[in-house]
């Protein structure tokens, strides 16, 4: 799927997306799931063609014909495997839709999300001129959107945030560095402190919640931690040395609903806030997204946006819309919430592999 505008972070520009979709089936009925990893293992170690291989050849054979009591036990079933979150969480996701159809139920209440209306945020990527990232903020804030996220990484930092500040005095506005620094890079960090930045997140490495914890101690500005954050056990240990003070959500990235919720209620009982990430997905991971966002304590906007910035046609039906005010409204079919645009997702198919 061609991205609308391409999108660039700190290790790389994505144009296009090549996705890996989890049908499961069940008494005639079927769940859907979205693995969020990259074209490239260059957020995480995962990438298109590695998820598909995981699951094809150990993660499907543990859990086909294996009579689950609820979604909730799917993850333990593959949970010797060392890493491959995002694959695992790709079919974990697709059991819990099925189990919502089977209930008839909407997948936001059935994973215990009560909100009616998410709000939303933006993430905008690094842009090849100043001007063109002012104009893209400009246009995200005339169509509703509650707070801008941009990308940073070292020669487009300080100088850039500082301009969007200037322009824009009073919004609610992020960085994301996407581990590109280090610590020896404190100090320049540290002027990020002058813009009253709701938080920057992940700024040190993919795997690094020490030094996290010894830049958040010199910095008044939270951070937010995003690849770090692979487990509840891991948001436990961040947020007990005060390595971060928000934490991003990724569905993919800690392996499904029941991972997710978990490092919620642990977030929550902290009194740390969380949002929903996003990694640029179709209309399926991000009706999940939607769906986890409802969550109590998703108090902040996410990145969680309509599919018209992404997508000239997304596979689902209708494709996700922001309201005026920008958030985005909970559907109550059961499942994710959406129709499968069948006809347009066969079309732009380009392997298939049914397993039984
Ligand atoms: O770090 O949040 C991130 C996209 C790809 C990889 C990592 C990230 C992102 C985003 C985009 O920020 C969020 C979105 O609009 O889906
Ligand atoms: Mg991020």
């Amino acid at each position: 799927m061609p991205l609308v505008h391409f999108f660039e972070t700190s290790f790389g520009r994505t144009t296009e997306r090549r996705i890996v979709l989890v049908e499961v089936s069940s008494g005639g009925l079927s769940g859907w799931g979205e693995v969020t990893a990259g074209e490239n293992p260059f957020y995480n170690e995962e990438w298109t063609e590695s998820s598909w291989l995981i699951l094809r050849d150990f993660v499907a054979p543990r859990v086909l014909n294996h009579n689950f009591e609820s979604a909730a036990g799917v993850g333990a079933r593959s949970a010797h495997i060392r890493g491959h979150l995002m694959a695992r969480g790709g079919l974990e996701v697709a059991v819990w839709d099925l189990e919502a159809r089977m209930l008839g139920k909407p997948l936001y209440q059935h994973i215990g999300g009560a909100r009616r209306e998410i709000p939303c945020g933006v993430s905008i990527g690094i842009q090849d001129s100043v001007p063109q990232l002012l104009e893209k903020i400009e246009t995200e804030l005339a169509a509703g959107y509650q707070r801008i996220k941009m990308k940073i990484k070292p020669g487009w930092d300080v100088e850039v945030v500082r301009e969007v500040r200037k322009r824009f005095p009073d919004i609610l506005l992020m960085a994301d560095a996407n581990s590109a620094y280090t610590l020896a890079d404190a100090e320049r960090l540290k002027c990020l402190d002058d813009f009253n930045l709701m938080m920057i997140e992940q700024p040190l490495a993919h795997d690094e919640i020490i030094d996290h914890a010894k830049l958040q101690a010199q910095l008044k500005t939270p951070i937010c931690l995003d690849e770090c954050i692979r487990s509840a056990h891991q948001a436990e240990q961040a947020i007990a040395m005060d390595a971060g003070r928000i934490v991003n959500i990724k569905l993919g990235r800690v392996g499904g609903f029941a991972e997710a919720k978990r490092v919620h209620h642990v977030a929550q009982a902290a009194g740390i806030p969380v949002w929903c990430g996003g990694m640029l997905e179709s209309g399926i991971g991000r009706a999940h997204n939607i769906a986890m966002a409802t969550l109590p304590n998703f108090t902040l906007p996410g990145d969680v946006s309509a599919s018209k910035r992404y997508w000239s046609r997304d596979i689902i039906q209708p494709p996700v819309e922001v309201t005026p005010h920008g958030t985005i409204e909970t559907r109550d079919a059961p499942g994710f919430g959406y129709e499968l645009d069948r006809d347009f997702l066969d079309s732009i198919t380009v392997r298939r592999e049914s397993l039984a």
